[in-house]
């Protein structure tokens, strides 16, 4: 009964909030004796990406790497350039799949990040291997799947509706889906549509959540209420964190003096630009709130841009006055460190998936404060399952101007309420018993490791 273990290979997706959960499932294989292969498409994005992937492959040296230059896209139109980067990886798959046909020992399954699925199956149909998506959320991911049947011939969805109904899921409110989603001619929903059908097709669909936090969803997909022979979702998250040592250590030591659940930390992912206008805001409101904050600032989309100093964008008067209250900072910060650190007691948020299961993993509450994509649908989640608070009038980060008062009433009421930290602590509890041995999500990973070694 005993079989060889696996060889795996994994294409990442762009931009650091697909990069991550790429890495973790990684490090994840190989604590499980798979063998791995990380194919990295060349040149990344942004430089978090190039120095993630650098470390991770020095803590991870049984990982086998594979450089995989990408031939560079040019969109018809001005795009986002994360956006340019799924298509140029899908694109570029062909030149990937002659490397893989010699690769020893030969590989048992090709995973690959839900932005670049379409690529991911071109590559396992070419060399016959079962082809796994890594993906975020069972509900965002179920409704990309089904994307393709909602926007039909002419391509758009209904624009009178306000109501989407999905089979098997939970109706979405259009409000909570950004039109990008329905726009055929532009790249991202073109690469949108690949991805969706590419998901279809898989053998099964590997997933950074857990049982309790999306109990209806993956009943209802798994049970084949959802697209007909769709493939099982399989939750085995949240993802372990891995073990690199990257960021800025300077809030580690200031949380250190910081009495418990005292800070806020603030923090809107790898990709915010916030306005001005709305930074001075957020800093009116963190100030007049009376609580501490530990506050990442972010002003580019992409970190190579971004060069401004803490001072010069929200002003030295505001760091001057608020020295003893708060710490702000720029750069790279160990977030996971920063989470569990017994200081914080709320997370400001823009809800990208990773931060909502790293917050999920350790029960910390969350302000949920989208700002694109999927985001919206997370904050509903969060909301849902008692992990967080969300003001609906706040609408996407850059619509309205939230005021300075505005947010300092959020972050009080959310920093006194006592019965939102405890269902939050409850659902940290969720967390850890899905990835203990035995758990939900521990049984679906190893199960799923048990199949590709047969
Ligand atoms: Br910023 C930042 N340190 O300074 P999300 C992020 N992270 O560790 P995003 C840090 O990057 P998308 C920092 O813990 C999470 O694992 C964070 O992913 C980590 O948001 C990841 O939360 C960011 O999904 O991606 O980057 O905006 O837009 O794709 O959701």
């Amino acid at each position: 009964n005993h079989h060889p273990s696996p060889h795996i290979a994994l294409l990442t997706g762009a931009g650091m909030g697909h990069l991550t959960p790429t890495l973790r499932l990684a490090a994840m294989l190989s604590s499980k004796n798979c063998q791995v292969t990380l194919i990295t498409p060349q040149p990344p994005v942004s430089t978090a990406e190039s120095t993630h992937i650098a470390a991770f492959l020095a803590a991870y040296p049984t990982v086998n790497s594979l450089d995989f230059q990408i031939v560079p896209y040019t969109p018809p139109k001005p795009a986002d350039p994360f956006a340019v980067q799924f298509e140029a990886i899908i694109r570029s798959v062909h030149l990937l799949t002659p490397l893989l046909t010699s690769v020893s020992p030969p590989l048992s399954a090709f995973f690959s990040d839900i932005t670049t699925a379409a690529g991911g199956h071109q590559v396992a149909e070419d060399l016959g291997l079962p082809h796994y998506v890594i993906s975020l959320s069972a509900r965002f991911t179920s409704f990309i799947a089904y994307v393709p049947y909602l926007i039909g011939s002419d391509g758009y969805i209904d624009p009178t509706e306000t109501i989407i109904q999905v089979p098997g899921l939970a109706s979405f409110d259009i409000s909570t889906i950004p039109s990008p989603f329905f726009l055929p001619n532009q790249t991202f929903t073109k690469t949108l549509v690949s991805n969706a059908r590419a998901l279809s097709k898989a053998k099964g669909i590997l997933l950074n959540t857990f049982h309790a936090f999306e109990p209806e969803t993956i009943a209802s997909v798994n049970d084949g209420k959802f697209i007909p022979n769709f493939p099982p979702l399989l939750p085995i998250g949240p993802f372990e964190p891995h073990k690199l040592e990257i960021g800025d250590h300077q809030p580690l030591p200031w949380l250190d003096q910081q009495p418990p659940k005292s800070v806020v930390y603030v923090s809107f992912g790898s990709r915010t630009a916030m306005s001005r206008d709305q930074i001075r805001e957020l800093g009116k409101g963190l100030e007049e709130s009376g609580f501490k904050f530990l506050w990442v600032l972010k002003s580019k989309i992409v970190d190579k841009d971004d060069n401004e100093g803490t001072e010069e964008i929200v002003g030295d008067s505001f760091i001057g006055r608020t020295k003893h209250n708060g710490l702000v900072i720029k750069g790279w910060v160990n977030q996971e460190k920063i989470l569990s650190h017994p200081a914080v007691g709320d997370f400001v948020s823009h809800v990208g998936w990773n931060s909502v299961m790293e917050a999920a993993a350790i029960g910390m509450p969350m302000l949920a404060w989208p700002l694109l994509g999927d985001q919206k649908v997370y904050a509903g989640l969060v909301e849902a399952v008692g992990l967080g608070v969300w003001d609906k009038s706040w609408g996407w980060l850059g619509e309205r101007l939230v005021k300075g008062e505005e947010i300092a009433k959020m972050v009080k009421k959310m920093m006194c309420d006592e019965s939102l930290r405890e269902s939050a602590r409850i659902l940290g509890e969720g967390a850890m018993n899905a990835t203990k041995v035995g758990g939900s999500s521990y049984n679906v990973f190893m199960e799923t490791i048990q199949n590709l070694s047969i």
